[in-house]
């Protein structure tokens, strides 16, 4: 392993030094990066500086204190640059093909003996931000043919998604805040001044929301804790964790009471109004103050002006979806949204148009297949699949719990489930007694150092990026390629060909497998399926011929030059000359900006009927479950919640120097009048306990959070043996899943309960 030289002083100016752009691919926001590198004296390259990119179309220059440690994150000594095999219970080097043969001769035979559905796969959130883990996962899950597929969105976005696929056919067809042209915005359980927005792409959150108030708009954000977000905000409404859908519910209640419904242009578009609004009524703002701990006078004036604001959008995340009411939450956003007409138009919730991989532009505009969703269930506990996923709180058990159809094997890409799902402690032992696992990572952390073989991806700086995924659901249309700035390790395969290796592998085609092979079959598939589609622009052509316009391209560069061009603004292999191509971006390293968000309007749409499903029947049967809670309300003593942080990105970026240094940032956030009754002091430590666990931690006093609710960050928890992270270990903060439960879920998109969390608290 490379151990990295001590930084020389910056002498940018030098005639030798080189500037390349990236996108950084840490979090949604997707900031354009402008790095100087310099000639080293064996002829490498190495990184002197990096920052934002003035003329990016869409951040320019802006960036945050994670953006420019692409360096340190690259030089980092325990960043894995080769494949280890563990032997005899430890890591040891290898090389690839030796790595690969020692998954064909652990990994196979468990398929073998136990069948498919014994191997399970967690695909991580980083996957989200990569353009091979992006295309070429699916390789590695279809050769892989387990039902037992988990991955970080069960405990993350999921209830959006279903939501967003009942009402509008897709799980993706999701309204974004206009924030930039919004004279209104309601924030439910979401932190863009740590976050940096998310499922709304847009780099610079913080600028975006100064710029809302500094022109008369009004922002409000309904959060239980004060965070910078709700500090800068117009009003900040305190609300009792896990209670939005009753807040939404009755907004709801009072747009219909008070005759405030107003389809404007969606009249026409949407089916079950009548619907929503009854299911809606008992839900007054007198009747779930109390549950919401929010006044009923407060709920009634923020409807009225939602109802009243000349544009107005309501926008909710974490806060919203990951509670047992996660799906009932994300869904009445969308519902306000549409009763105060301020879907699709300016300054209300609009969809994107991306230039890549959206399904909103692909196939038979307005109308598309129902979304069938609960197609199976888990073994253990019979938890719904959602999306072709069961959910993240289940996997613990389905390891654990011996019988037909038990785990035996795992295969993580880019994920650290120990860290970031429910009673972690079962799933770090359920993880020990595996009989196969396989991660593809970069680090030895709390969740790899339990692997057979450990397939490492190389740094972000040597790989290329566009943002698949994200860009579908950016707040402006854009789009920008960023070639790897710097070149790979000697024998470092891609990513992407890791994967297709491993898929090849898992198909029984042996370790050796060409990744050509995976690659060749994707790209002439996806071609195939162009040239037989009557709404592609590529209609008709031959398939040969689209092949060969693509060559010599190979891997993500050849299937992203393939989406972009038959998508909405692509050239269209020659039938629009000014259109977009890999090549026109490649031309313009700034990104190409495609405009301001326009009305979508039926065409977006995916619903079998043509409409906007506003009472979708699973979810108004779901409503239920909020009668229920009014009649049975669970009192806690205090309940847990999350808390994110500017310089930290979920679980794995802890051992950048720069980023974790000073005050210490895995506290407990107790308030005043809390720590006064607990006899806890600033500084003293706490013991937190829940049903599954128990961490003790530093408590920090401030009145920044609700009375009755406690908040610690997740992702820290790193003094766990085996863990290769030299600095994360100096300051290793405790494990906050250990108290998340895999008991607290959402029933309809399976996704965990990480916020409101019933503990309690008593010093140490
Ligand atoms: N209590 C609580 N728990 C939470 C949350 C919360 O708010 N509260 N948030 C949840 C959310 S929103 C999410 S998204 C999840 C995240 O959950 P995970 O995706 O499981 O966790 P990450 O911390 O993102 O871990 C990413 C892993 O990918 C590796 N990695 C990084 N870059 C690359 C790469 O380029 N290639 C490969 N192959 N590997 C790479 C890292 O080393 C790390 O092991 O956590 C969830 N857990
Ligand atoms: N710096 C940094 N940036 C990140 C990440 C990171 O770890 N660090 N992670 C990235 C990822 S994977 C994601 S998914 C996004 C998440 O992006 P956000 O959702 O914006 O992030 P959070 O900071 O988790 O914001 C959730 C807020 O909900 C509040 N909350 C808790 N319970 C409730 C409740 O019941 N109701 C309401 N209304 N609010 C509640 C919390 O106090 C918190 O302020 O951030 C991304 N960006
Ligand atoms: S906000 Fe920070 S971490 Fe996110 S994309 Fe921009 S520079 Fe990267
Ligand atoms: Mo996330």
């Amino acid at each position: 392993m490379t151990i990295a030289e001590p930084t020389p002083r910056p002498d940018v100016t030098g005639p030798a030094t080189r500037t390349a752009l990236r996108t950084c691919p840490l979090c949604e926001a997707g900031c354009g990066l402008e790095i100087t590198l310099r000639p080293r004296p064996d002829g490498s390259e190495e990184v002197v500086r990096i920052r934002g990119d003035r003329e990016d179309v869409f951040s320019r220059g802006y960036l945050c204190p994670k953006g420019s440690t692409l360096k340190q994150l690259h030089e980092d000594p325990d960043r894995l640059r080769r494949p280890l095999v563990k032997r005899d219970g430890t890591f040891v080097e290898v090389g690839w093909d030796e790595a690969f043969a020692e998954i064909e001769a652990r990994l196979m035979p468990v398929l073998e003996r136990h069948g498919r559905e014994a191997c399970a796969v967690y695909v991580g959130n980083p996957n989200a931000h990569n353009l091979a883990g992006l295309l070429y996962n699916r390789a590695v899950l279809r050769a892989l043919g387990s039902p037992n597929v988990f991955s970080a969105s069960t405990v993350d976005q999921r209830p959006k998604e279903v939501a967003a696929a009942l009402m509008f056919g897709g799980g993706l067809n999701v309204p974004v805040p206009d924030v930039d042209r919004t004279d209104f915005l309601l924030m439910l359980g979401a932190n863009p001044f740590a976050s940096n927005g998310s499922l709304a792409t847009a780099p610079d959150w913080p600028g975006r929301l100064e710029r809302l108030v500094e022109r008369g708009g009004t922002l409000v954000v309904v959060d239980p804790r004060r965070t910078r977000t709700a500090a800068m905000a117009t009003e900040w409404l305190p609300i009792r964790p896990g209670t939005d859908a009753y807040l939404l519910a009755a907004i709801v209640s009072v747009l219909g009471e008070e005759s405030l419904v107003d389809l404007a242009h969606l009249a026409g578009l949407v089916t079950g109004v009548d619907e929503v609004l009854a299911a809606c009524a008992p839900f007054t703002p007198e009747v779930v103050a109390d549950v919401c701990g929010i006044p009923a006078p407060d709920i009634r004036r923020l409807a009225r002006s939602l109802a009243g604001a000349p544009t107005a959008c309501v926008y909710g995340r974490m806060g919203t979806t990951t509670t047992e009411l996660g799906t009932l939450a994300s869904w009445l956003v969308d519902v306000v949204n549409v009763l105060t007409g301020n879907l699709d138009r300016p300054g209300g919730a609009m969809f994107p148009k991306a230039a890549a991989g959206s399904s909103n532009t692909r196939g038979r505009p307005r109308y598309g297949k129902p979304v069938r969703l609960h197609r199976r269930r888990t073994r253990v506990r019979g938890l719904p699949e959602t999306m072709g996923e069961l959910p993240v709180v289940a996997l613990a058990e389905e390891i654990d719990t011996p019988g037909e159809g038990q785990i035996r094997a795992l295969i993580t890409i880019a994920g650290n489930p120990v860290l970031s799902t429910p009673n972690s402690a079962r799933l770090d032992a359920a993880l020990a007694g595996l009989e196969c696992m396989v991660a593809v990572d970069i680090y030895v952390n709390e969740t790899t150092r339990h692997a057979d073989v450990i397939l490492p991806a190389p740094s972000a700086l040597q790989k290329s990026h566009y943002d698949l995924a994200l860009l579908q659901l950016a707040l402006r249309n854009v789009a920008n390629y960023s070639e790897p700035v710097l070149p790979r390790d000697p024998g470092q395969p891609d990513e992407w060909e890791v994967l297709a290796r491993l898929a090849l592998l898992l198909q029984g085609m042996g370790p050796d497998g060409d990744p050509a092979v995976v690659d060749d079959l994707l790209v002439t598939s996806m071609v195939e399926h162009a040239v037989a589609d009557e709404t592609s622009p590529i209609h008709g052509r031959s398939a040969a011929e689209v092949l060969a316009a693509l060559e010599p391209r190979r891997g993500p560069e050849r299937l992203l030059d393939l989406m972009l061009r038959t998508g909405p603004y692509g050239d269209g292999f020659g039938r629009d000359p000014d259109g977009l191509s890999l090549d026109k971006l490649l031309a313009n390293p700034h990104g190409i900006d495609l405009g301001p968000l326009a009305p979508r309007l039926p065409e977006v749409l995916r619903t079998p009927d043509g409409m906007i499903a506003l009472a979708p029947e699973l979810l108004l049967a779901d409503v239920a479950r909020l009668h229920d809670g009014l009649e049975r309300r669970r009192e806690h003593p205090f309940v847990l919640v999350g808390r994110r942080d500017l310089r930290s990105n979920n679980s794995w970026m802890h051992n950048v120097e720069v980023l974790v240094k000073g005050r210490p940032r895995c506290t407990l956030h107790v308030h005043p009048d809390d720590a006064a009754a607990l006899g806890l002091v600033d500084g003293s430590e706490a013991v937190v306990r829940s049903r599954t666990g128990e961490v003790r931690i530093p408590v920090e006093v401030t009145d920044d959070i609700r009375p009755g609710v406690v908040s610690i960050p997740h992702g820290w928890g790193h003094d766990v043996d085996g863990v290769r992270l030299g600095v994360a270990r100096t300051r290793p903060g405790v494990n906050s899943n250990v108290l998340a439960d895999e008991t607290l879920f959402d029933p309809i998109s399976g996704t965990a309960v990480l916020n409101g969390i019933p503990v309690s608290v008593e010093p140490a």
